[in-house]
């Protein structure tokens, strides 16, 4: 508890370029949640160096992420927004949580077969022990609650797992966290096959809506996107294609499946298409012109980098002193 209010941390990785996807299972619901948490939300560049980057594109790329978490409504003043990487209790309790880590429970983590399939030539240690550091994020600032998407589940219940050891042994010193799920739009798909999620690091540039893309890319995009010969707009587990153009329009509108079906009962695809389409440019079009207002605005985004990075090192140090303290480090001479 921060100020009587429970505690919310999240986090995502400034690799890629966001898409739609990100933003309706992700940073659509840290905005419903804002009012009612203490909310951390973190830049996680260290995690982002498990796979190899180029240093400049990696601090650009985190940069844009900051700005674009503000742009997307978040207010900088009530949530804390910052760089994992100015917060070094990360990697030091990190490394404390390790020492209470199975290689056993690590070497079951699906996304660690994922990436190490996907990057052969560099399994690193680093890639193995990502979800003790994601642990260490979640712990540091006594999380309650974690919005995550279904992928990061397996996480989720290994940070418990470890909390709880570690609890078990020096009495409580880590809050349980739960993950939050959230309800609309909680897996988008991609607009060339949607049996797969929508990714940020998928190669057909048409699979996926970028939070950058202009109007007319986004309509032509969903112009494109693939459905199927039925031709008439239905909700069922069949027309996987206009099941996720329903969703979209669902997240974008307010509006319910139902509402949808009916709104285009005797309407063609290009309709249909051409009104998700305009939905998602009029979300996205106004955050558009708010990230490139913000970004010319170095001194404020600056501002907030250094007090935000203040705040968090408070919470987290508040914690990281009592872990050192418990599993027997000395105490500082003041
Ligand atoms: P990558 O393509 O590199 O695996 P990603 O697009 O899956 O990346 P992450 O950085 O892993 O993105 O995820 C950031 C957040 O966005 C997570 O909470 C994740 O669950 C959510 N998310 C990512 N893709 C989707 C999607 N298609 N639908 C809903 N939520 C998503
Ligand atoms: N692994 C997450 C990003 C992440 C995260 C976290 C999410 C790192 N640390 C802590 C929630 C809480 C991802 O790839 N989406």
């Amino acid at each position: 508890m921060i100020d009587g209010k429970k505690v919310l941390f999240s986090g995502m990785q400034a690799t890629g370029n966001l898409t739609l996807g990100n933003y309706l299972g992700a940073l659509k619901n840290w905005l419903t949640l804002s009012d009612e948490y203490e909310c951390f939300y973190s830049v996680v560049d260290l995690h982002s160096i498990t796979v190899r980057q180029d240093p400049a594109e990696l601090r650009s790329r985190a940069r844009k992420l900051l700005t674009l978490y503000i742009a997307a409504g978040l207010d900088p003043k009530k949530n804390c927004i910052y760089y994992q990487s100015h917060v070094s209790c990360h990697a030091e309790l990190s490394w404390i949580l390790n020492c209470f880590t199975y290689m056993g429970e690590l070497n079951r983590m699906t996304q660690f077969k994922d990436k190490s399939a996907k990057h052969a030539d560099n399994i690193n240690a680093g890639l193995f022990t990502y979800p003790v550091l994601m642990a260490a994020d979640i712990l540091l600032y006594q999380a309650d609650v974690v919005p995550v998407g279904k992928d990061q589940l397996q996480h989720l219940e290994i940070t418990r797992d470890i909390a709880q050891r570690f609890n078990a042994i020096y009495g409580d010193v880590f809050t349980i966290p739960e993950p939050y799920l959230g309800k609309s739009g909680a897996k988008i798909m991609s607009l060339q096959d949607p049996t797969k999620k929508m990714s940020k690091s998928d190669e057909n540039l048409n699979a996926s809506i970028y939070l950058m893309d202009d109007k007319d890319t986004i309509i032509r995009k969903f112009k494109r996107a693939v459905t199927d010969s039925e031709g008439c707009v239905a909700y069922n587990d069949t027309q996987l294609g206009i099941h996720n153009l329903i969703d979209i329009y669902s997240a974008c509108t307010g509006k319910t499946p139902e509402e949808i079906v009916k709104e285009f009962d005797g309407k063609g695809y290009g309709d249909f298409k051409l009104a998700v389409g305009e939905s998602v440019a009029d979300i996205l079009t106004p955050l558009q012109a708010r990230f490139y207002e913000l970004e010319k605005d170095k001194a404020y985004i600056d501002g907030i980098i250094k007090e935000n990075a203040e705040k968090a090192g408070y919470y987290a140090n508040k914690t990281l002193r009592k872990v050192q303290k418990k599993v027997g480090f000395p105490e500082r001479i003041r």
